[in-house]
């Protein structure tokens, strides 16, 4: 058989895939050892196709990127036009390049006003590892060099570098690989997880006080900032109570440190407006961005400046020494500006907000009443589905039946792709899915929730 021929065969590139190909995430020998990967091949819309030729309805938007579906051949051409053009060139060394300059200005105008700076990386880890050098540049320009230490949340996720999964909570990541000094963690405002014996709004209160009191134990005068998605997304679309961000950002004022809204899942519209801190009223210095920026079309990532933590370095000058080579990628440029161009001229932000987003939360909530369903929660298109093993007492299946992945394997089977975070399962499709796919989406997770239930029975 040709090279070529091989191109969509399931059991060839399975051969070269278990050989040579390492996968992010994934426990390697039990990769191995199960049934192999599925190979997509092939996706429109809202659907994917794999080497199989079995068919899935999206749910998740790849990684919570493909914001305007697959297929957009805008996109394509962005791409191949500048390629053909400029296929690169850097932002180094006084030189920049049109769609790097036109995406700058672009991005400015969706913020606040007091947003006028945006610096280019890859993926949102870079983004967050920028914003971790430039809080601490930023500090020192101030003449409080000692504020060094960045306070983020128990199973926040800000990414996988080292200094972005020091910023994360996600506890695996540091017992295999280490937290960088200079890194604290306050609880996490997850409600049905940890706040059940408490009402939401005095539990939100609760969580956000935590920062309080971690800034008063390390010390005002040694704190840079505080990070934290508007809606955790990795940790299990988790929706803060309404009382949580408004008291967050308060104790940053209070204290005088900077607080960086990570909006590399929430932004571009997934919560139903284009930034999820316009909906929970946080006042962010800093903002990263990634996926949705390109719909993950290409690597981009960004970081959102404010002017407050701008002009200190914009104004007393020297060098901030950091970048990437591919910082502004002028193809990357390119497709996330034909991609807001679409967002845009097909009005999605409100199509989440109004139309498709409140229709999968009515859907989705039909979902609440199946036996191993604690809680379904929702917000714009991203959501959430609490696995119990009793939904009277609430109280979780064994951890070690590991209820979220068989969900999610079923799921699979189904054609339905949604992910588990633990024992939550979550949900994320494109902006332009159907009602009659989010009917299809809630039918097929009802099917995976049977099967598991018949599954863990007893
Ligand atoms: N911040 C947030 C809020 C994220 O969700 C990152 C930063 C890092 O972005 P990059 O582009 O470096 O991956 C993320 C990424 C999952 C999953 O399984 C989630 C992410 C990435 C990969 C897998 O839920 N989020």
């Amino acid at each position: 058989m040709s090279a070529l021929s091989n191109l969509h065969d399931h059991d060839a590139l399975n051969a070269l895939d278990g050989a040579h190909h390492w996968h992010p995430f994934t426990d390697t020998k039990a990769l191995g050892e199960g049934g192999g990967v599925r190979v997509i091949t092939r996706a429109d819309g809202v659907e994917l196709w794999d080497a199989k030729g079995q068919t899935y309805i999206d749910g998740m938007s790849g990684l919570w990127c493909v914001n305007v579906g697959y297929g957009r051949k805008e996109l394509a051409d962005a791409a191949y036009s500048q390629m053909l053009e400029l296929p690169y060139y850097n932002t180094f060394f006084k030189t920049a390049t049109p769609p790097a300059i036109h995406l700058a200005a672009r991005i400015s105008d969706l913020l606040p006003e007091r947003f006028n700076r945006v610096f280019f990386v890859n993926s949102g880890s870079e983004a967050n590892d920028t914003i971790a050098r430039l809080v601490r540049h930023y500090w020192a320009l101030e003449g409080e060099p000692d504020r060094r230490i960045i306070i983020g949340r128990e199973n926040g996720y800000h990414g996988s570098t080292l200094a972005a999964s020091s910023m994360g909570g996600m506890s695996p990541m540091h017992d295999q690989a280490g937290l960088l000094d200079g890194f604290e963690h306050i609880m996490q405002p997850y409600w049905f997880g940890e706040g059940r014996d408490m009402d939401p709004a005095a539990f939100g209160k609760k969580a956000a006080r935590a920062l309080d009191e971690k800034i008063t134990e390390l010390g005002a005068e040694n704190v840079a900032a505080f990070i934290g998605e508007p809606v955790q997304g990795a940790g299990g679309v988790i929706i803060p109570p309404e009382t949580y961000w408004p008291e967050i950002n308060r104790i940053c004022k209070k204290h005088g440190i900077l607080l960086i809204a990570d909006e590399v899942i929430c932004g571009f519209g997934r919560t139903g407006t284009w930034f999820g801190f316009e909906q929970f009223g946080i006042e962010p210095d800093l903002i990263p961005m990634a996926k949705g920026i390109t719909s993950g079309y290409l690597p981009l990532g960004a970081v959102a400046v404010s002017d407050r933590v701008a002009k200190p370095v914009f104004d007393k000058g020297g060098e901030f020494v950091h970048g990437f080579t591919y910082s502004g990628h002028p193809a990357a440029a390119a497709v996330a500006l034909a991609n807001l161009d679409i967002i845009e001229r097909e009005n999605l932000v409100a199509r989440v907000a109004d139309d498709i987003g409140p229709y999968f939360a009515e859907r989705l909530a039909t979902l609440g009443d199946h036996p191993i369903v604690g809680e379904v929660r929702s917000i714009g298109l991203l959501g959430a589905i609490e696995l119990v093993a009793d939904r009277k007492t609430l109280e979780r299946f064994d951890k070690k039946l590991g209820a979220g992945s068989v969900c999610r394997d079923h799921c699979m089977d189904l054609g339905l792709v949604m992910r588990a975070c633990g024992e939550t399962m979550v949900l994320a499709p494109p902006f332009i899915v159907s009602r009659g796919q989010v009917d299809e989406i809630v039918k097929l997770a009802g099917s995976a929730l049977d099967r598991t239930a018949a599954d863990l029975d007893g």
